[in-house]
């Protein structure tokens, strides 16, 4: 738990660490007022959140160009906030509303925006991989230089799906970026109670896909790594895979007393906070004031509780339009 910082934190740029610390906090921000919210039953059915995990979000991220595609899991938030889905729209949609960014069809775990290249949300175990290739292959197709970026976490590798999508992306030299959010845990299971061999950036390079693990609490080091595998990949090197090693600090989703790990195992993660490592190392190289923070903090507020007022003034759809899009409409031309 005690692993060094990057070097990339001696060469940081403030205004560049300021920008990253804003990014997570406001992931972090915009997520603690959604369990509030569900708490008080205004957001029903499923959520997960990234807690804990807000460095892989926010490092890869900053590393696209507008024009590339993202595929997430149902542990999406994150990445549709900081991949430009505003954050009402991602909060009216998980109160049902028409305001949301699927008409509050999808709810949490099928958040989706195709005007920001952000395809989901997908709330199958490694239902992305299959998906993120299809974009690429449609990309290189298309002779355009654009990347997609697929996350997924540990427990998709259990799956066929994560080998048939490495096998075809390596054989095809797909513009593809794989980023395995490895926080340990597949709800209950431990990685090592599902996989004989638990390192799966090796497993990855199997398939004669580059791949590497990146401590996925350091956002520096997070950036660094995806910065140098999706410029490989936009320059024609094939698909690229991270494993980045992180950890959720809460529970798999809000149905889960977290039975099968110790308390005592959060703390020690907790201790890497991502927010706390890049505030605390800034703060060491005299990078970032109080005042700074407090504003940092105080603009990810502000964005937060004017997304709840926009999905508290939202509207549900009325009952005629039940059935609306679950068949063709025939009559559109
Ligand atoms: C194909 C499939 N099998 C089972 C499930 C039920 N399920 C939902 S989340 C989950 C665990 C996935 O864990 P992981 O991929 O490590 O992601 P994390 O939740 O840790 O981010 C499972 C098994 C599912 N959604 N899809």
């Amino acid at each position: 738990m005690t692993s060094p910082l990057s070097p990339a934190h001696h060469s940081l740029d403030p205004e560049h660490g300021r920008h990253l610390l804003l990014q997570m906090l406001r992931i972090r921000k915009l997520e603690e007022k959604c369990v509030e919210l569900y708490s008080a039953a205004k957001i029903h059915g499923f959520l997960h959140v990234y807690i804990g995990e807000e460095a892989v979000a926010a490092g890869v991220l900053d590393t696209l160009s507008p024009e590339d595609a993202v595929v997430a899991t149902y542990r999406e938030h994150g990445h549709a906030l900081l991949r430009g889905v505003e954050a009402g729209a991602i909060l009216a949609e998980m109160y049902g509303c028409l305001e949301g960014c699927c008409r509050g069809r999808g709810g949490s775990m099928h958040l989706f925006d195709a005007a920001t290249h952000f395809y989901g949300g997908n709330a199958i175990v490694a239902g992305g991989l299959p998906l993120a290739v299809g974009l690429a292959l449609a990309d290189k197709m298309a002779g355009r230089s654009n990347v997609t970026v697929c996350f997924f976490g540990d427990g998709a590798v259990a799956e066929g799906e994560f080998h048939e999508s490495l096998n075809l992306a390596a054989l095809w030299q797909l513009p593809v970026l794989f980023c395995c959010e490895n926080n340990l845990y597949a709800m209950g299971t431990a990685l090592g109670r599902s996989e004989s061999q638990t390192d799966i950036a090796l497993k990855a390079a199997g398939y004669e896909i580059s791949a590497w693990a990146v401590d996925g609490m350091d956002v520096l080091a997070v950036e660094e790594a995806a910065r140098r595998a999706v410029d490989a990949v936009r320059s024609g090197g094939g698909p690229h895979f991270l494993e980045l090693r992180t950890y959720r600090f809460r529970a798999h989703s809000m149905f889960d007393p977290e039975l099968y790990r110790e308390k005592a195992e959060v703390l020690k993660w907790q201790e890497r906070d991502p927010i706390t490592l890049l505030r605390r190392s800034m703060e060491a190289a005299g990078q970032l004031a109080g005042e700074e923070w407090a504003q940092l903090e105080s603009a990810a507020d502000t964005e937060v509780a004017a997304a709840v007022d926009f999905a508290e003034t939202g509207t549900l759809e009325p009952m005629e339009e039940l059935t609306r899009f679950v068949y063709c409409d025939r009559r559109t031309p």
